[in-house]
């Protein structure tokens, strides 16, 4: 059966995924988002449901003041005996302590509620969890190697409900050559134990290379065939790329499937969505080596057998949000996301969604400003929010391109000397500029539009339900994770925001449309 890549489209990196007899569980790294660690479930592989999040309370997650790209790093989803375990890195909490940031939630419910943390003593990113078939649960993670020195792979037993270590720590691979060993996942599959991991770094270098030992402990040899999936070298000339950092899942028809990030550019190495979850299918050799369809190179659609195919219904990422008709927070949709702290106080519900606007802005580094947005999940996007005129003097709120504090474009609406004013303001890196103002008549209602495409981003005006004005537009590639000053990892989000006082919204609505072929 033909589906689409990606099958979770926009920011959502790092994808882990297991299997509960027919339904599949997949968690993605959410950094200095709230809330974090989303589970989703499907049962063919290509709808997904997002059934809640394994990080919803802040004595999980605490993120004030988190760096961007901090925060969550690499989760990994199991489960062994009644229970789901979802393990990752608080990277902050791990750089304070200079211990470690690792810890591991449960749940006897994917949908939670979810555990509070235990914590692992190992210094490092992207843990994961293997149970051998005597019951005995394994970690392994990034370490760092003093004999070498350099990045390895660090293997343990461990207590899943505790996190106690109870063995010894050894050194289980040092990967295949490329940069940054990371990402590591066991399995064990005919008597083999195959030890998968990320290489060469989450860019355009990225590759899944495997490994496999007669012994848990290794030595593991590598595939002779190279990388199980990478978009380097030769294989680089696709419309997917920086593909690694993968997952195996097999289904219930004895098919293997892996899930990877991805990232689809709008041209040579400039992306904005941030790193997107794909899937293909896996094929093992006679001579017991795992390998992708398509040699390795991921493609946007794949035609193959997919599990419970007879369920698979057409993909909408839309999103509509009549806030009149919202009694509290709790009902928002759950792809609503806060920018560190959901700070509850700022976001009433009273005939439509109030913002309480503070001096906390979309600018300011490490801030939790009054933000509540979704990911943008395709190129060609169109997000629309109804406001309230009813604005005090100097207050701005609208909607945000938001990529970080140092990369975004807002249409907002704002009033000086009584006037109502529709804005686009852009901030790139020291750069805060309002590129376009415009004074609207005396109306009861402003929508605020932000149509995306490959190139730009597009910002209109419309008073009381009238025709649209277009205030400007900003280039798509202002938002790019490669332009942004530090190495970062997350993706542009469409938001709701407000600064500096009170707005009320009636609607939002985000639409998305799947490129064409
Ligand atoms: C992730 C690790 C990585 O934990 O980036 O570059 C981190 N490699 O695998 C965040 O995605």
């Amino acid at each position: 059966m033909q589906y689409r890549n990606p099958i979770v489209p926009g920011y959502n990196p790092d994808p882990s995924i297991c299997r509960v007899e027919d339904t599949f569980y997949l968690v993605n790294s959410t950094f200095e988002f709230f809330p974090g660690v989303p589970v989703r479930k499907s049962q063919n592989l290509v709808n997904w449901e997002l059934a809640g999040h394994a990080l919803d309370r802040v004595s999980q997650l605490p993120l004030q003041g988190s760096a961007p790209s901090s925060g969550i790093f690499a989760p990994v989803i199991r489960y062994h005996d009644g229970l789901y375990y979802m393990i990752t890195t608080h990277v902050n909490i791990m750089f304070a302590s200079g211990k470690t940031g690792n810890f591991i939630v449960h749940a006897a419910d994917p949908a939670g509620p979810w555990s509070e943390p235990v914590w692992v003593d190992q210094f490092g990113i992207d843990p994961s969890l293997f149970w051998d078939d005597d019951g005995r649960c394994y970690f392994c993670g990034t370490g760092h190697d003093e004999s070498i020195p350099g990045q390895g792979i660090v293997f343990f037993e461990v207590d899943p409900l505790t996190g106690e270590i109870l063995s010894e720590k050894k050194f289980i691979s040092h990967g295949s050559g490329g940069k940054c060993p990371e990402g590591p996942h066991i399995y064990k599959k005919d008597g083999w134990y195959y030890l998968m991991l990320a290489e060469g770094g989450t860019e355009y270098g990225h590759m899944e290379t495997i490994a496999r030992s007669r012994s848990i402990e290794g030595p593991y040899e590598f595939s002779p065939h190279g990388p199980l999936l990478t978009c380097r070298g030769y294989r680089g000339l696709g419309p997917v790329q920086c593909t690694g950092h993968a997952d195996l899942v097999d289904d219930a028809n004895g098919n293997w499937w892996v899930v990877c990030l991805g990232t689809r550019p709008i041209g040579p190495m400039a992306h904005q969505l941030g790193r997107e979850t794909f899937l293909a299918p896996v094929f093992w050799g006679e001579d017991g080596w795992p390998r992708m369809a398509n040699d390795g190179v991921m493609k946007m659609e794949f035609d193959a057998p997919l599990p419970a195919a007879e369920t698979v219904t057409p993909v909408s990422d839309d999103i509509h949000i009549d806030f009149t008709a919202v009694k509290d927070i709790g009902s928002l949709p759950p792809e609503c996301t806060w920018l560190r702290e959901k700070i509850t106080e700022n976001y009433r519900f009273a005939n439509g969604l109030v913002l309480r606007g503070t001096q906390q802005k979309l600018s300011d580094p490490n801030a939790s400003p009054t933000w509540l947005g979704v990911r943008q999940t395709q190129h060609s996007a169109c997000a629309e929010a109804v406001l309230r005129t009813e604005l005090a003097g100097g207050t701005a709120a609208g909607i945000t391109a938001y990529y970080m504090h140092t990369h975004h474009y807002d249409v907002l609406l704002t009033r000086r000397g009584g006037r109502l004013l529709a804005q686009l303001r852009k901030h790139l890196y020291d750069m805060v500029q309002v590129t376009a103002e415009l004074e609207l008549p005396a109306c009861e209602t402003v929508t605020l539009r932000v149509r995306a495409d490959r190139s730009l981003y597009t910002f209109e005006a419309a008073a009381d339900g009238g025709e649209f004005i277009t205030l400007g537009s900003g280039m798509t590639a202002g938002l790019c994770t490669e332009v942004t000053e530090h190495n970062t990892f997350t993706g542009t989000f469409l938001a709701l925001f407000a600064e500096d006082g009170d707005a009320r919204f009636d609607r939002f609505d985000y639409t998305a449309e799947w490129a064409k072929k």
